[in-house]
């Protein structure tokens, strides 16, 4: 996850470009996840600093702190940041890398899920809840039990079920897991044996617990294969998102060190879910990771890219771009500097 070499003046360009400037430019943002609560956009993303942490492959560097919610009345106004929403120091189990958060409503309050790490070192996925889609949360004082790595990602179904999707590998740890039962042994699979897949669970009435046990979700190829871990064009890595569709159900994620946002669709938020393409090609900086939403009739994606720390991978800025749907339900494949 190294930061990207950008020859004299390719950057300006690249910005020329792009699709979006930046929501905010007074603190970097990342992953953002955007929800309609109340008629308007809150977007919850991750609050990216320069802690001065060496780059490593596990993504220490990555030592985030806290959340702000960002508002909008709609994607093409501007962006308010409602202020720090939840602090590491308030979480009593997380120690440090507060990465990518997601946030539902149910009967009037608002849940904020986040990852961070606790003292072993592994991530697990807490809870906090508040009165207002913007916060202050209140964290619950364990995480949630079982929840493990990265990238929570909560949908909430037609008939009132809300499901977490989560997962993501390399410094999301997600390869040191089998069956839900970590082992330190435990490496990705081979190039030809299925990828891993992100998990999905259930969440409880009072949106606080997984209600089942987290089950791996299947990607496959247009044959029912699954995709192999060695397909690292189309195999899931992190940054899990759901969304409903004319019926179907659509699972989108980073492919990671290709640097590919994808989508699979299902018919039930299980799976198996079929890849069906590439929804955004590279942004500028190592990571890639989205959300998508309906707004006034129209759809949406949120993303990020590193154009303006000039490249750094851990100090991102989150944007936003109209998506194309054709009628048949396929996504265009969006360039973030085709404009
Ligand atoms: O923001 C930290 C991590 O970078 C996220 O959890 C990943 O999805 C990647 O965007």
């Amino acid at each position: 996850m190294a930061d990207q070499e950008y020859a004299d003046g390719a950057l300006d360009a690249l910005a020329d470009k792009a699709l979006s400037r930046p929501l905010v430019t007074h603190i970097y943002t990342a992953d953002p996840s955007a929800h309609v609560f109340e008629g308007r956009l809150y977007i919850y993303p991750s609050h990216d600093i320069d802690a001065g942490i060496e780059f490593n492959d596990d993504g220490a560097h990555f030592a985030m702190e806290d959340y702000h919610v960002l508002r909008m009345e709609s994607p093409e106004g501007e962006a308010v940041d409602c202020g720090v929403a939840l602090h590491v120091k308030d979480v009593p189990w997380a120690q440090r890398q507060m990465w990518a958060p997601d946030a539902a409503v149910k009967d009037g309050r608002y849940y904020l899920y986040f990852p961070a790490k606790s003292t072993d070192g592994l991530f697990r996925i807490g809870v906090a809840v508040g009165d207002r889609p913007e916060g202050p949360f209140a964290p619950e004082p364990e995480p949630i039990a079982g929840s493990y790595s990265i990238d929570p990602a909560v949908f909430g179904d037609d008939d009132g079920a809300h499901y977490m999707y989560f997962g993501g590998i390399w410094g999301g740890q997600l390869q040191k897991y089998r069956d839900n039962a970590y082992a330190p042994g435990n490496e990705e699979p081979g190039d030809d044996e299925p990828a891993l897949g992100p998990r999905v669970a259930r969440l409880t009435a009072d949106m606080k617990q997984f209600a089942e046990a987290p089950r791996e979700v299947l990607i496959v190829d247009e044959a029912g294969k699954p995709l192999a871990a060695g397909d690292h064009e189309r195999r899931y890595f992190e940054g899990p998102w759901l969304h409903k569709h004319q019926g179907r159900y659509y699972l989108s994620y980073s492919t990671g060190n290709t640097h590919l946002l994808c989508y699979a669709t299902a018919d039930n938020p299980y799976g198996p879910f079929t890849y069906q393409g590439v929804i955004l090609t590279p942004v500028v900086g190592w990571t890639t990771h989205h959300s998508i939403v309906e707004f006034g009739g129209r759809w949406w994606l949120y993303y990020h890219d590193s154009i303006l720390s000039g490249g750094v991978t851990h100090l991102r800025s989150a944007k936003v771009a109209e998506l194309h749907v054709d009628p048949d339900g396929r996504i265009r494949t969006l360039d973030p500097y085709g404009g």
